[in-house]
């Protein structure tokens, strides 16, 4: 169904063999029979992500290193002309409750500081499409089983995996153009209909993912996805803290967010920009102070120089009232904020993005000089043996780590805990996306090292946690090696 303006073919699954991702489509379609009675006519697959390097930053409009990973949602769908009936069922039946509603009639409703409902996060997919959309070619019922096995609220993007595989589906259905770069913007833009103001990347990574290679993603001035080649040998390993934390129940990931756009219209108006109002995203404001991250440092450390700004303090500099204050500057969730964080916040979003640099450049380096010296990795900048690269990679994941623990504290105790005891195994690892919980990502230098620092921290860590928490009939979901898969795709079963 599919037009010619997509990028995403209908493909059939027998490639996916490999993947494991077959058995679990056999399941899939089994489950939605016994629901439906029918068979689903089209297959929605939609990876996790794990960042590499690049956190916190992406609402800021700098660049970020994800890459897909096996753990995914897939969507099985069927539709009907006969009416707009959506309805959802998850196998995950004791977890998560069915669903219906009427298309037409959409509605989110979400009650503030709880956990929103699951399938609030497939409805802002639906919407999201749907907005594209005029009335008349909203005309089709859907019915979906869904099945999940990316660690919800842990940081590898469960979430936005959820939100664009409904995306895909609702669009492929409706006839909507399926090109990746559309679908990953209207998948960012809707998913904060779940409170969130996050910046892109894991909807980003989840359509443009290419096998076998990282993307360097690029926001500012608009969207745009380099593949990344990893040293080879390299191999990153995930592992959960198992401390969950979902970013929409809580105000923190808009407090942060928040803090990063006043921080920015601080500088601006410092700088004598007339709209520094709307100087919001600091690489924008970048652009138009033409200079570059070592110079907007300077600048942060000259006019964002207070630990913490009072709301009272802000008002007078910005010249606004309380209310204007909160009106154009907060968001429904961070209303009642009264410090502000500024400085520490704008540090850790330009120093992590100068990490994001220097991490790029050293894996380019690092590729190019493989292709180029037969295997004799040095050059007239130093070392570039695989050793002193995956030192060097190593050394900016715990920086970034240490940043978002004590500039941006977005840490938790368990995290830095797997942190801590990477570190004493030689092994260079970090939080991974939002944080507050879920996972840390590691470097380790082989497929051997990172089996034996997986057995490392099952017993370092894993087996020295509350006997409720280690009731898994394996760890593969908990602690796991990854390797770059490919973004979302539609398939027919064969
Ligand atoms: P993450 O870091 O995983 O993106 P979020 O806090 O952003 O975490 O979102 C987690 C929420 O996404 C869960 O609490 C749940 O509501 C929803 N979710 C994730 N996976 C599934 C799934 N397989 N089925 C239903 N809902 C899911
Ligand atoms: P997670 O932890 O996957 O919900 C969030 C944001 C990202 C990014 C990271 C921090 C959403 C959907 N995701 O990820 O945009 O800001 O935190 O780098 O808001
Ligand atoms: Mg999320």
């Amino acid at each position: 169904m599919a037009d010619s303006t997509s990028d995403i073919y209908v493909s059939t699954t027998e490639i996916l063999e490999n993947h494991g991702i077959y058995r679990r489509l056999h399941e899939l379609q089994t489950f939605y029979r016994n629901e439906y009675g029918s068979e689903p006519k089209v297959y929605v697959r939609v990876p996790g992500r794990v960042n590499l390097i690049g956190e916190h930053v992406d609402y800021c409009g700098y660049p970020v290193l994800p890459m897909a990973i096996d753990q995914c949602i897939l969507l099985a769908v069927g539709y009907t002309e006969a009416n707009t009936q959506l309805e959802l069922r998850n196998m995950e039946k004791e977890k998560y409750e069915d669903f219906s509603t009427d298309l037409s009639k959409l509605q989110i409703i979400h009650k503030a500081s709880s956990p929103p409902p699951w399938y609030n996060y497939y409805l802002c997919g639906v919407k999201g499409i749907l907005e594209t959309l005029t009335d008349n070619e909203i005309r089709y019922g859907m019915t979906v089983a869904i099945s999940g096995n990316i660690p919800p609220a842990s940081g590898v993007s469960s979430s936005s995996a959820l939100v664009s595989s409904a995306v895909l589906a609702t669009g492929y259905v409706h006839h909507a153009t399926l090109n990746r770069k559309t679908l990953a913007s209207i998948s960012a833009a809707c998913e904060r209909y779940i409170g969130t103001q996050g910046g892109g990347m894991d909807q980003a990574i989840a359509y443009l993912a290419k096998e076998g290679c990282a993307q360097f993603i690029e926001f500012y001035p608009s969207l745009n996805a380099t593949p990344l080649r990893l040293p080879e040998g390299a191999c990153f390993v995930v592992a959960n803290s198992l401390a969950e934390m979902n970013k929409a129940a809580t105000s923190d990931f808009n407090e942060r967010v928040v803090e990063c756009r006043l921080g920015c219209r601080l500088i601006a108006l410092n700088k004598n920009f007339n709209n520094w109002k709307d100087m919001q995203v600091f690489a924008k404001l970048q652009a138009a102070l033409a200079c570059d991250l070592a110079q907007l440092e300077r600048y942060a450390l000259e006019f964002v120089s207070q630990d913490i700004y009072k709301r009272s303090e802000l008002c007078e500099v910005f010249g606004v009232t309380n209310e204007e204050f909160e009106r154009d500057f907060l968001t429904e969730n961070t209303r009642n904020m009264q410090q502000f964080k500024l400085k520490q916040r704008t540090l850790h979003v330009i120093q992590e993005s100068l990490r994001v640099l220097e991490f790029h450049e050293i894996c380019e380096k690092y590729s190019s000089n493989s292709l180029h010296s037969n295997g004799m990795h040095v050059n007239g900048n130093g070392d570039m043996s695989f050793e002193s690269t995956v030192s060097r990679l190593s050394q900016l994941m715990r920086q970034s780590h240490e940043s978002l623990k004590t500039l941006y504290e977005c840490s938790h105790p368990n995290l830095d805990k797997l942190v801590e005891i990477s570190h004493q195994l030689g092994i260079g690892a970090r939080l991974t996306g939002a944080g507050w919980g879920g996972c840390i990502v590691a470097l380790c230098d082989s497929v051997e090292s990172s089996n034996s620092y997986i057995e490392a921290l099952k017993d370092k860590y894993y087996s020295k946690l509350s006997t409720e928490k280690l009731q898994f009939d394996n760890f593969d979901n908990v602690v796991f090696a990854t390797c770059p898969r490919n973004g979302a795709e539609l398939l027919t079963l064969q």
